[in-house]
């Protein structure tokens, strides 16, 4: 163990009933079955509320002001912090000035909701969990909120796909209902061992709020569905280790094989403000050995959940399941940062003797360098599909509106568009991330643009109909000869802290406008722009600008990006996927990747519009540009289920 963590102070976590107390959750008042008694007791007082409510409105005039009772929430309600997560609820707003919320309409918040998106029908979804290959099914279970469109009372959620875009939603696979989970059934990851069984290891929030690792595995092995899950008896397989907290322990990732023929799985955690990865190994999933080592720790970071880690090929194309490693292979550490709530990732090599992981760049290591995405995205991860041999990336994206607004449209969050991830052979820095090529199959009438000359100051409208379902791929050539020779000053350029797209330089911002109405009172724009430092040395930055995407003001609007290499022989290229109030956008092939959520109020449904700009007051820019209008995906409950409606 580290410095950090001698010095700790917490003691381990000991006080757990014994694995028979599972069947008796001491704080499940929720199930607690209702005696004949208090059901007659329960229904006279409904009757006598009843009666008193209707007499109640007979002495009082109408009250059809709902603005009036959204108010009462436009301040957002913390959740998750006190039960020992990351922020679940879009608490930026509480720092805002913001006193009311807009005055949505039925029409505008039923536009939000996502054509080919991934989303339950109804409620409350954050992280993915648990992904996997199984039988011609691809499973994605969730974390998901039965009751509400809040977070809380985590539950997993269950759908299925053959193709990870059109989905079937089934039956739950797992809800809180033991005292190892009582408070949660939280964040997991699958494993495939070798001989097919499915061992699913996921964070459990015990009756006393303490976070312990559970093992499940399904029912039955030769169900397509994977329907039922039993939860090990002996549960929960791992209590917080002696330095770790009782709420900083959770996440478990999937499993790999160790030289020694054990399996190992890691966790996050943090001691003081340090983040780490803590590793143990087992031969059987049901007992546990903490290695020695930290994988990986790194001051300043905080805790750190949802730790993903596995292999990358630096030679060929074709994902690895997670024991793979060798020569020409290099190893993802990614971590979802409680502190900030961003994903970040650094490249780097695992040594299986030690298991230690050791960043490729120091100064860019996990929580410090990289981000999978710049924009609205946490909670990622990945599993290695044995069906088509590709490492694939879900992630969360979360609401940044009010809570009164997710409470009236009935749902919050969507998970990204599955996304493949590689090794950027052409910058060795980097993965590539680039949306599943399945996407595709929802592509229909294309529009085709080329060679559009867009001088400084150009706005030009592309008609490509309905513009709310798309896929766009752009690219953009400049003369890069312009940029060499001419003597500018932008050193420090920022998107977040820039002046956004409207922010005049010699060199951008170029791109699309996607979700803007005619008159472009509101606007997405998605660009590039180039600054030069004093010191000649040109950098590209992607970004994407929220801070027009809608009028109402209880909406976070902030403009996202990062820098993206652009390679000598290379153009300025973006795909972007348009859906209603989604738009994920992969800059230079998937190097730098935003995703952004918005709520426009008049952009939607035919009136919002796609345009090329080019707001850059040195350069010209040409640009191609392929726009698809995309299909909805199919998603609906399995039949035959009789699955509630
Ligand atoms: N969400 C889960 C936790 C995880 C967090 C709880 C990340 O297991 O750390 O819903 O969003």
């Amino acid at each position: 163990m580290n410095a950090d963590l001698e010095h700790t102070t917490s003691t381990s976590y000991s006080p757990l009933p014994d694995a028979d107390n599972h069947r008796h959750p001491s704080s499940s008042i929720r199930r607690r079955p209702i005696t004949l008694l208090s059901g007659i007791f329960l229904s006279m007082l409904f009757f006598s509320s009843l009666i008193a409510l209707i007499l109640n409105q007979h002495n009082q005039p109408h009250q059809h002001d709902s603005r009036n009772k959204e108010s009462s929430y436009a301040k957002p309600v913390s959740r998750g912090p006190q039960q020992g997560v990351s922020e679940k609820s879009n608490i930026e707003l509480a720092s805002s000035d913001v006193e009311d919320t807009y005055p949505w309409t039925n029409a505008m918040l039923s536009w939000q909701r996502t054509g080919f998106h991934f989303q339950p029908p109804k409620n409350w979804m954050n992280d993915p969990n648990g992904p996997l290959y199984h039988m011609g099914w691809y499973h994605l279970f969730y974390q998901y909120n039965p009751d509400a469109a809040v977070w809380g009372n985590i539950t997993w959620g269950h759908a299925i796909s053959e193709d990870l875009i059109n989905w079937f939603h089934l039956p739950f696979a797992m809800v809180p209902d033991q005292w190892y989970d009582i408070n949660g059934v939280w964040t997991g990851s699958a494993t495939i061992l070798p001989d097919g069984r499915i061992i699913m290891l996921y964070t459990g929030d015990t009756n006393e709020e303490v976070q312990v690792q559970n093992l499940a595995y399904p029912a039955n092995l030769s169900d397509p569905l994977l329907l039922d899950w039993i939860k090990y008896p002996g549960n929960p397989v791992l209590v917080p280790p002696p330095g770790i907290g009782t709420k900083d322990f959770r996440d478990p990732t999937t499993a790999w094989l160790g030289p020694n023929g054990k399996w190992r799985v890691a966790l996050g955690s943090k001691v003081n403000k340090t983040g780490i990865t803590l590793v143990y190994e087992t031969t059987d999933f049901t007992s546990y050995e903490l290695l020695e080592n930290l994988m990986h720790a790194v001051p300043g970071t905080g805790m750190w959940e949802c730790v993903d880690f596995y292999p990358v090929s630096t030679t060929e194309s074709n994902g690895l399941d997670t024991s793979v490693n060798g020569p020409g292979i290099k190893h993802v550490l990614k971590s979802s940062l409680d502190d900030d709530k961003h994903d970040y990732y650094a490249l780097g090599t695992y040594d299986p003797i030690s298991s230690k992981w050791t960043p490729d760049d120091p100064e860019l290591d996990v929580g410090i360098g990289l981000r999978l995405d710049y924009g609205k995205y946490y909670a990622s991860k990945t599993f290695y599909d044995q069906n088509t041999q590709r490492r694939l990336l879900w992630g969360w994206i979360g609401e940044t509106d009010s809570e009164a607004a997710d409470i009236l449209k009935g749902w919050s969050s969507v998970q990204t568009i599955p996304r493949e991830v590689v090794f950027d052979k052409k910058t060795g820095t980097n993965v590539l991330q680039w949306p599943i090529k399945e996407v595709e199959k929802l592509r229909s009438k294309v529009t085709v643009y080329q060679k559009v000359v867009l001088e400084p100051g150009s706005l030009v409208p592309l008609d490509v109909g309905l513009a709310t379902q798309l896929d766009i791929i752009a690219t953009f050539e400049i003369d890069k000869e312009a940029v060499k020779t001419s003597v500018e000053a932008d050193v420090g350029y920022n998107c977040t802290t820039s002046g956004g797209a409207s922010s005049r330089g010699a060199f951008g911002p170029f791109g699309l406008v996607v979700l803007a109405d005619e008159k472009l009172t509101e606007q997405t724009p998605i660009y590039f722009y180039i600054a030069k430092g004093s010191d000649g040395v040109a950098q590209t930055h992607f970004c994407a600008d929220q801070s027009k995407s809608s009028r109402a003001p209880d909406v976070t609007k902030l403009i996202y990006g990062s820098s993206v290499p652009v390679l000598h022989e290379e153009n300025f290229s973006m795909r972007l996927l348009v859906d209603h109030s989604i738009v994920e956008s992969f800059g230079q092939g998937g190097r730098t990747v935003i995703t952004s959520r918005v709520y426009p109020t008049k952009a939607i449904y035919s009136a919002a519009k796609v345009f090329l700009f080019n707001n850059a007051t040195g350069v010209t820019v040409t640009a191609n540009v392929n726009v698809w209008n995309m299909d909805s995906a199919h998603m609906d409950y399995f039949p035959f289920l009789n699955l509630e409606r």
